[in-house]
């Protein structure tokens, strides 16, 4: 039976992994922080199979005892500060997790196999973050880096830091540049989530408006669990590299807007949304969309749900979730 450790098990992409592996055979090990980490119980009911390690990304030796009870043949980090918008207001922690939190684990790793790095499959989870003021449209793999947040910085010096141990140590690690994959289970604090959720309860009169910032960035939105499978087929390919991971299509807040108050049958949106300039970023993100020639190539992957599918997916599970409330 392979066995697997995913940091950020209590995040989106964490459960969906965690579902996929053990849906695979695999035993799987999350590894969660904090002394009563109340999302641990949502990850156990959906993945009753699940083993929970402690541990923490600043942590060092926490992650040696993570591997240490694990015994992974693979590891995902997915451990992250990961809402670009918290990262100008924490960026020495957004540094110490989500980037320095590689280079920990990446060297536990190196401790915990005795140098023999190739025999522990390692992911880290990148991000088209890292494209920030993009240099070339769409982004690839070659594309160079110019990161726009503390984020951003965190998650190129995690990504050189995977591509530096796969260098110089020979380990088997690769980096998904993935670009924004949202579902049902998205955090409230994105873009996408918090419109699904706004549009629901406003349908059903529990809220009057929704406040934003900038409506005019473009992202390259996809569903999540498509996006944890292209984690585990870079993992199963011969050698590692890094995969950029996107629909290829990208959509505007506005667009994002349109789509979710259609899905409860409302048209004129703009008088149910409020701008409030502290929303803004400081720097801003303006347009990403990936170009995922060589996951479709070399992996065999491809996204399965489109834009308007997802949208309508995320307001129809908020729709049923506010209902309750109602
Ligand atoms: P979430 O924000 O939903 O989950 C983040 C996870 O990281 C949570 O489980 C959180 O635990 C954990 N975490 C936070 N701080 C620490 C720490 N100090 N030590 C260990 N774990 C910690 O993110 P997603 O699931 O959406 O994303 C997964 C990864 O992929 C992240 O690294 C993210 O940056 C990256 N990514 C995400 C994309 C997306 O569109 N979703 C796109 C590209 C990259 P807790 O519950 O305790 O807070
Ligand atoms: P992003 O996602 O920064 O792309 O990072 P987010 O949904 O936070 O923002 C997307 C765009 O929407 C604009 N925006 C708002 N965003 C939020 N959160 N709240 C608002 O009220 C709002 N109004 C407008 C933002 O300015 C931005 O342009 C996500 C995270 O999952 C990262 O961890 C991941 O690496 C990247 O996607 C790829």
């Amino acid at each position: 039976m392979p066995r697997a450790l995913i940091t950020g098990i209590t995040g989106q992409d964490g459960i969906y992994l965690a579902e996929l592996l053990a849906s695979k055979g695999y035993q799987v090990f999350g590894m969660a922080r904090g002394q009563s980490n109340p999302k641990v119980s949502t990850v156990e009911q959906l993945v009753p199979s699940i083993e929970i390690v402690q541990g923490d990304l600043t942590d060092l030796p926490s992650l040696l005892s993570a591997l240490e009870m694990a015994q992974p043949d693979e590891v995902y980090n997915l451990g992250a500060i990961s809402f670009v918008g918290l990262s100008w207001k924490q960026a020495e922690l957004t540094g110490e997790v989500t980037g320095v939190g590689v280079l920990r684990l990446l060297e536990a790793i190196r401790i915990h196999t005795q140098n023999d790095m190739g025999r522990v499959r390692f992911y880290q989870a990148s991000s088209s973050e890292m494209f920030g003021k993009v240099r070339e449209t769409p982004q690839r793999e070659s594309t160079p880096f110019y990161p726009r947040s503390p984020y951003g910085v965190a998650k190129t010096f995690g990504h050189y830091m995977t591509v530096n141990y796969r260098e110089s140590y020979g380990a088997f690690a690769c980096s998904g540049i993935l670009f924004n994959h949202e579902s049902p289970r998205r955090g409230l604090e994105f873009v996408t989530r918090k419109v699904t959720r706004g549009v629901a309860r406003i349908k059903l009169g529990l809220q009057d408006n929704i406040v934003l910032g900038n409506l005019d960035a473009k992202r390259d939105w996809g569903y999540a669990a498509d996006y944890v499978d292209a984690m585990w087929r870079m993992l199963q390919q011969p050698t590692p590299t890094d995969y950029v991971v996107a629909t290829g299509v990208a959509h505007s807040i506005e667009d994002l807007l349109v789509a979710a108050f259609a899905a409860v049958g409302i048209e004129d949106w703009r008088s149910y949304v409020v701008q409030d300039q502290r929303l803004m970023r400081p720097a801003e993100v303006d347009h990403l969309v990936g170009d995922s020639t060589r996951a479709r190539e070399e992996l065999g992957w491809s996204p399965t749900v489109d834009f308007d599918q997802l949208i309508e997916m995320m307001v129809e599970s908020d729709m049923e979730a506010e209902s309750v409330r109602q």
